[in-house]
């Protein structure tokens, strides 16, 4: 059986069991969560926050040192790179947008016994002046994101300007990354006892308001999913691409359907791209510079289910946050899917270092922990048609052009 069948099969035992045990004497209930249900699912979050730091370090120096010097980009890469910007602060628009509409997770008590109190957030100057870190690695041991993100970003920029000089680094921190998506994959083993035990908590001590509210988040995330990959991307092919959006969800339907059942863009990534040289007809040259560049900096659907979820955790802590904190969140919600890797389940890691941006504890993607697997699979058929979408574009305003077109270092993904 599949590993997505398997999470999948925990997900419904979990709600069954969350069900039964709401429904029995309390004390059935204490002892099946003290002894089992708290264990395995802490031992899952765990696992997930032991990753959290060094993904986001390795990730955010590969992704940044891969699009910040201009003259390695060139004129193609510029363009592309401002099209995935664009995007992706489209979707968070959306993302907030419907979060804060549908409120999916307004009247939750994850906090038991009152509001959580979020450490109050100091003025915008002071958070600016605070992001850099004045000791780096005190700000990885205490997983303040937000100075970690700022230290990964000025190495990447300094590893891409040192050029031939930092190969051996660039390598170094390649063979990391390849060693954490081997550890994201081993996790993600763990993940159908993880996602049972979480659920079962959940629902069986708050009983079947809990799964609603599971529910409601699930749908919010796929409605910004569907309304992005719809109205934006479909715009887009049709303004800038000059395509009929219903040819080219038609002629790419086998991509995403490759990106849904894989949950990763990397793994989709031959499909994808041939996919959209022959049936799309992108010239190859720019099919193989945004396409690889996309699955690795380019996630609209993660940053989306990353806008989503920190609504609806702050909403389950009865933490209002503020525009300060809404901008906060766009900034590093986008820097998160530029440093998301194209495998699955990491959007869910890098969601942590959005929480803790607006001092949400990393603790609470235990609430959207369980649902994650389901989710993945429909972001990532996002992710890798905002790659499409960009390649169709950036072909149309090159038309004629070809022969000027870089070729990006590709990052290797397990
Ligand atoms: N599954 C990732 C991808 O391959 C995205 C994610 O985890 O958010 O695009």
């Amino acid at each position: 059986m599949s590993l997505t069948k398997k999470i999948l099969l925990g997900m419904g035992l979990g709600v069954l069991v969350g069900l039964l045990l709401n429904s029995l004497d309390p004390s059935i209930y204490d002892n099946a969560q003290k002894y089992v249900l708290y264990p395995v699912g802490q031992l899952f979050v765990s696992l997930i926050k032991m990753l959290v730091v060094p993904i986001v370090v390795v990730s955010l120096i590969l992704g940044t040192s891969g699009i910040s010097d201009p003259k390695k980009l060139g004129r193609i890469g510029i363009k592309t790179v401002l099209f995935f910007l664009v995007s992706t602060a489209i979707a968070l628009t959306l993302a907030l947008g419907l979060g804060s509409l549908f409120q999916p997770g307004a009247g939750g008590s994850a906090v038991q016994g009152g509001d959580f109190e979020a450490s109050e957030a100091p003025p915008v100057v002071d958070t600016l002046i605070n992001i850099i870190p004045s000791n780096p690695l005190d700000a990885m041991v205490k997983g303040d994101m937000l100075q970690v993100i700022a230290f990964s970003i000025f190495i990447g920029i300094g590893l891409s300007r040192i050029g031939t000089r930092g190969k051996d680094l660039y390598r170094l921190v390649e063979q990391a990354n390849d060693v954490l998506m081997y550890l994201v994959q081993l996790v993600m083993k763990f993940a159908p006892y993880g996602a049972f035990a979480l659920i079962a908590d959940a629902i069986g001590s708050q009983g079947s308001d809990s799964l609603l509210k599971m529910v409601k988040y699930l749908a919010v995330v796929l409605l910004a999913l569907f309304i992005h990959l719809v109205v934006t991307y479909g715009s887009a092919i049709a303004l800038l691409g000059k395509m009929n959006p219903i040819q080219f969800f038609k002629n790419f339907s086998p991509a995403m359907v490759v990106a849904f059942s894989t949950s990763s863009s990397s793994g989709t990534l031959p499909v994808s791209m041939k996919t959209v040289q022959n049936k799309l007809n992108v010239p190859k040259p720019i099919s193989s510079f945004v396409q690889p560049l996309g699955a690795t900096i380019n996630m609209d659907g993660t940053a989306i289910m990353q806008g989503v979820a920190t609504m609806f955790i702050a909403q389950m802590y009865g933490v209002d946050l503020a525009f300060s904190d809404l901008v906060t969140v766009v900034l590093t919600a986008t820097l998160a899917s530029i440093g998301t890797a194209g495998a699955p389940g990491v959007g869910l890691i890098m969601l942590s270092m959005v929480l803790t941006s607006v001092g949400l504890p990393v603790e609470a993607i235990s609430l959207v922990l369980a649902v994650d697997r389901l989710i993945d699979m429909c972001r990532t058929a996002v992710n890798v048609t905002g790659d499409a979408t960009a390649a169709v574009i950036i072909a149309r305003s090159e038309a004629g052009r070809e022969d000027e077109i870089p070729v990006v270092q590709e990052q290797k993904h397990a």
